[in-house]
C-alpha cells in the first residue's frame, strides 16, 4: 500500500515551517519553539493519477507548470492517507505509477518578507519516489518511502533575494526530550541498563480501514492502549520506519522498538548489486539520522527475509550492517532471517539472530503437534552454530474472526490459539537460556495485495483490522502480563495486575 507518491505544483508538502537561522543538520522533527513556527499542510489536496499508457503524460505535458486543474480533472485527496484506500475507482485501488498532488499555500507575511527567516519545506514521507515543485521549480527529489526529506525554500518564497549570511546571528531553540539507557548484547542475553531484557511483543503495520497507512492520532492512541492491555513491552517496525510520532509515543510509554528499514523483498540474486547496496546504505543513514535520539529504539534491523543463503547476500548484508554500526556504534544491528541456519550467509554479522518461522502454517500445515519439536530443533541449531541471542521475530496463523471449530482447523480462532500455545511451550524451553524475545505476527489484520492465500488481506492479527480482539489476544495477554510480572518481581509468582499498571520495567 502506498502512502502516496507526491508530485505537486506550487506545493509545499505535508509540513512546512519557518524559523530563524539554524537547523544545522536538518531533518529534525518539526516542532514549534520560541524561534520556530510550523505550518501544517495536512488536509485536502488536489490529486490526479497518471493513467496514461507510459504513465508519463504528466512529465511530457509539464503539469507542474500550471495549476493541476488546468491540465485535466482532479479529485480531492486527504493528506496524510493512502490514495488506494480512499477512492471508489478500482483502478486507483491497485495503481502503481506517478500520481500528482497539489496544494496552494498562503504563508505568513513575515516568512516571505523577513530575510532572516529560513523557510524549510519538509515531507514526512511519500512512497516511493517523489519530486516536489514549488512555484513550478523542481525543488526536491527523494527515493524510498517512509522517511522524511526537506529543502530550504527561502529563496523561492521570499520577495527580495539578498544573501542571508550578511545578516547578524539569531538565536534558535530546539528542545528534545531525553532518555538515557544502555543497550548491550552478550552471547545469550539482551541487556538494557545492564539487566536482561525479554522482548514480549508484536509486529505491527501502519494500517487501518480507510486511513490505510496514513498517520492518525486516534488510531495511534488506540494501538498503544491495546499494547498496554496486552502487556506487550516491544514491537518491531515491520517492515519500514514508522511515523516519528509513533516513536515519540514509544519513548513516553516505555515500549522498546526494533527499528526496521524498508529492506523487504530482497528475494532474488539480481537484487544484491552495488546500486541497491549503495541505496540501502543511504536509507540506513536516513533511518539512523531520523531515529537515533529515541531511547525506545534499541536495535536496527536492516532487512526482512532477504535471500540470505546466497553468497552475494552475505557480502551485501555484511556491508550494510558494518555501515549501520559505523553510523551508530551504540546499538546492536540485525536483519530478520527465514533462511536455514546452515545456509545463512548474513548471520555471522548480526548481534542478535532474528528468526521468522511459520510451523504448522506454511510448513506442516494442520500439524500442531509438530511445533515443539520443530522449534526446539530451530533454536538449538542456530544457537549451536552462532552462539548469539535469538528472537522469534515472527510466528502466527491466519484467523478469520468468528470462525470456530473444535478440534481446531486452520483459519479458526481455535487453531490460532492452539498454534500460539504450542509455540509458547517451545519458547519457554529456551526462554531463560538464549531466546531473548518473541514477537507475534501480527498485532492486527492488515490489507495486502490480492492473492489466493489472502482473504481480504492478511488475517494473522490477534486483533481485527478494526482493533477488536480474537480469542488469541486473551491468551497472549495472560502470557505477556505473566512474563512482565516475572521480570518485575523475579522471585514471586505473578499477582494479577490492574490495567492501569504498565508492563514496562
Ligand atoms: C512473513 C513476512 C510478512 C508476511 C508474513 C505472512 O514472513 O515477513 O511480511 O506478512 O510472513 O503472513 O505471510
Amino acid at each position: 500500500m502506498a502512502r502516496g507518491s507526491a508530485v505537486a505544483w506550487a506545493a509545499l508538502g505535508p509540513l512546512l515551517w519557518g524559523c530563524a537561522l539554524g537547523l544545522q543538520g536538518g531533518m529534525l522533527y518539526p516542532q514549534e519553539s520560541p524561534s520556530r513556527e510550523c505550518k501544517k499542510l495536512d488536509g485536502l489536496w488536489s490529486f490526479r493519477a497518471d493513467f496514461s499508457d507510459n504513465r508519463r503524460r504528466g512529465f511530457e505535458e509539464q503539469w507542474y507548470r500550471r495549476p493541476l486543474w488546468e491540465s485535466g480533472p482532479t479529485v480531492d485527496m486527504p493528506v496524510p492517507s493512502s490514495f488506494n484506500d480512499i477512492s471508489q475507482d478500482w483502478r486507483l485501488r491497485h495503481f502503481v505509477g506517478w500520481v500528482w498532488y497539489e496544494r496552494e499555500v498562503i504563508l505568513p507575511e513575515r516568512w516571505t518578507q523577513d530575510l532572516r527567516t529560513r523557510v524549510v519545506l519538509r515531507i514526512g514521507s511519500a512512497h516511493s519516489y517523489a519530486i516536489v515543485w514549488v512555484n513550478g521549480v523542481d525543488t526536491l527529489e527523494h527515493e524510498g518511502g517512509y522517511l522524511p526529506f526537506e529543502a530550504d525554500i527561502s529563496n523561492l518564497v521570499q520577495v527580495q533575494l539578498t544573501a542571508q549570511t550578511s545578516l547578524g546571528p539569531v538565536s534558535d531553540f530546539y528542545t528534545l526530550p531525553v532518555g538515557i539507557r544502555t543497550v548491550a548484547v552478550t552471547k545469550s542475553q539482551f541487556l538494557i541498563n545492564g539487566k536482561p531484557f525479554y522482548f514480549h511483543g508484536v509486529n505491527k503495520h501502519e494500517d487501518a480501514d480507510i486511513r490505510g497507512k496514513g498517520f492518525d492520532w486516534p488510531l495511534l492512541v488506540k494501538d498503544f492502549n491495546l499494547l498496554r492491555w496486552l502487556g506487550a513491552n516491544a514491537f518491531r517496525t515491520s517492515h519500514y520506519p514508522y511515523a516519528e510520532e509513533v516513536l515519540q509515543m514509544c519513548d513516553r510509554y516505555g515500549i522498546v522498538v526494533i527499528d526496521e528499514c524498508p529492506g523487504v523483498g530482497l528475494a532474488l540474486p539480481q537484487f544484491f548489486n552495488n546500486v541497491s547496496l549503495h541505496h540501502h546504505m543511504q536509507v540506513m543513514e536516513e533511518v539512523v539520522r531520523r531515529d537515533k535520539n529515541h531511547p525506545a529504539v534499541v536495535m536496527w534491523s536492516v532487512a526482512n527475509e532477504p535471500a540470505s543463503h546466497l553468497e552475494s547476500a552475505g557480502y551485501y548484508l555484511k556491508m550494510v550492517i558494518a555501515h549501520t554500526k559505523a553510523l551508530d556504534p551504540s546499538r546492536p544491528v540485525t536483519f530478520v532471517s527465514n533462511s536455514n541456519y546452515a545456509a545463512d550467509k548474513g548471520a555471522p554479522y548480526v548481534d542478535v539472530i532474528c528468526l521468522n518461522s511459520y510451523y504448522s502454517w506454511y510448513h506442516d500445515y494442520g500439524h500442531l503437534e509438530l511445533i515443539q519439536l520443530q522449534l526446539a530443533t530451530q533454536f538449538e541449531n542456530w544457537y549451536k552454530k552462532y552462539q548469539k541471542p535469538i528472537i522469534q521475530s515472527e510466528y502466527g496463523a491466519e484467523t478469520i474472526a468468528g470462525f470456530h471449530q473444535d478440534p481446531p482447523l486452520m483459519f479458526t480462532e481455535e487453531y490460532q490459539k492452539s498454534l500460539l500455545e504450542q509455540y509458547h511451550l517451545g519458547l519457554d524451553q529456551k526462554r531463560r537460556k538464549y531466546v531473548v524475545g518473541e514477537l507475534i505476527w501480527n498485532f492486527a489484520d492488515f490489507m495486502t495485495e490480492q492473492s489466493p492465500t489472502r482473504v481480504l488481506g492478511n488475517k494473522k492479527g490477534i486483533f481485527t483490522r478494526q482493533r477488536q480482539p480474537k480469542s488469541a489476544a486473551f491468551l497472549l495477554r495472560e502470557r505477556y502480563w505473566k512474563i512482565a510480572n516475572e521480570t518485575r518481581y523475579p522471585h514471586s509468582v505473578a499477582k494479577s495486575q490492574c490495567l492501569e499498571n504498565s508492563p514496562f520495567t
